[in-house]
Parts: structure tokens; sequence; C-alpha cells
């Protein structure tokens, strides 16, 4: 192991938010399921990729702790217990985790300057960036359904919307890239 320079609190902090990413991939997964099992394949789709998405975050910081020089820990986490009753709850699910992941963030980036770690400082900035576009993407998918639904016909808005999610960008960077044009 090489020398270690990170602090043995920031070491801990950041094992924690790890095990935090594991958890979002867990909630993911666990909502696909509850929208599989309600036959919105589009939805599940999204939420699938997005558990794996949450799921390459948790390697981010596996990978970081262990490059200063600490241990990546992994812990146990709770079982998911999330159970939507229909569709907008399950969008609204994801939107209470994801804005609840981004004050875990800033908490980390916080306490990251607080120590002057300015290697942990600038590594969490990939994570604000992340949140900010994981929280555009949840709130326009939230715009969209209520759009989908604010017209009482039926259930075919609903059916589109879940077919438009199919197509939904999963990596956020993408879509800021198609918005920019790059
Ligand atoms: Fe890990 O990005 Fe969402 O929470």
């Amino acid at each position: 192991m090489s020398d270690k320079r990170i602090s043995d609190a920031m070491e801990n902090a950041l094992n924690a938010q790890m095990m935090q990413e594991a958890e979002q991939a867990q909630v993911y997964l666990a909502l696909g399921i509850w929208a599989e099992t309600h036959n919105y394949d589009g939805l599940a789709d999204f939420l699938y990729k997005h558990s794996t998405e949450e799921r390459n975050h948790m390697f981010k910081f596996l990978e970081y702790i262990n490059q200063r020089g600490g241990e990546a820990k992994i812990e146990a986490i709770p079982a998911p217990t999330d159970k939507p009753k229909d569709v907008t709850d399950c969008i609204d699910t994801v939107w209470k985790h994801e804005v609840q992941n981004s004050k875990a963030i800033y908490a980390l980036t916080d306490m990251a300057l607080a120590e002057k770690d300015w290697p942990t400082f600038n590594f969490m900035q990939y994570f604000v960036k992340e949140q900010i576009e994981e929280e555009n993407l949840i709130s326009d998918l939230r715009d969209k359904l209520s759009l989908a639904t604010k017209e009482k016909t039926g259930n075919a808005n609903l059916y589109s919307f879940d077919r438009d999610l199919n197509n939904a960008p999963q990596d956020s960077e993408i879509a800021l890239q198609k918005t920019l044009g790059g």
C-alpha cells in the first residue's frame, strides 16, 4: 500500500459515500423491478441503466480511496424499502433519493474544503457536476410526466411517456452535449 494521502476521517467519509452510491444502485434496481412488473418497460429500462450508472459512481469512489493510499471497505447496505403507488410516485421517489445524495455529496465537498484536501476537493467536482445533471434529468422527467397525466385522456399519454423513456439519455452528459450542440 502506498503512503496514505487522505486523513482517517476523509477515508471514512469517502467510504460512507461509496456505500451510499452502492445503495443508490440497489434503490434503482428495486424501482426498476417495480416498473417492469407493472408493465412499464420503458421506465424499467431507464431505471436499470441508471442503476449501472450509480454502481459506476461507487467504483469511482473505490478507486479514488485506494489511489490515495486508503482502503475501500465494502459494508452491508440496507435493502430498499420504496413501494411506489404509481409512476408519479416512482419518479418522485427517484427525485427524493437524488436530492438526498446531492446533500451527501455537498457535505463531503465541504469537508474536503475544510481539511484543505485539494485532491479530494477536485475529485468531488465530478460528482457536484453529476448531481446537477441528474437533478436536471429527473426534474425534466417529472415535468414531462406531469404534462402527460394532466390531460384526462386515459392512459394513452402515460403509454407514450413510458415509450419515450426507452430513448431517454442515461448519461446526462450526453444530454448536455446535445443541448450545447457538442
Ligand atoms: Fe450517484 O449519482 Fe445519482 O445519486
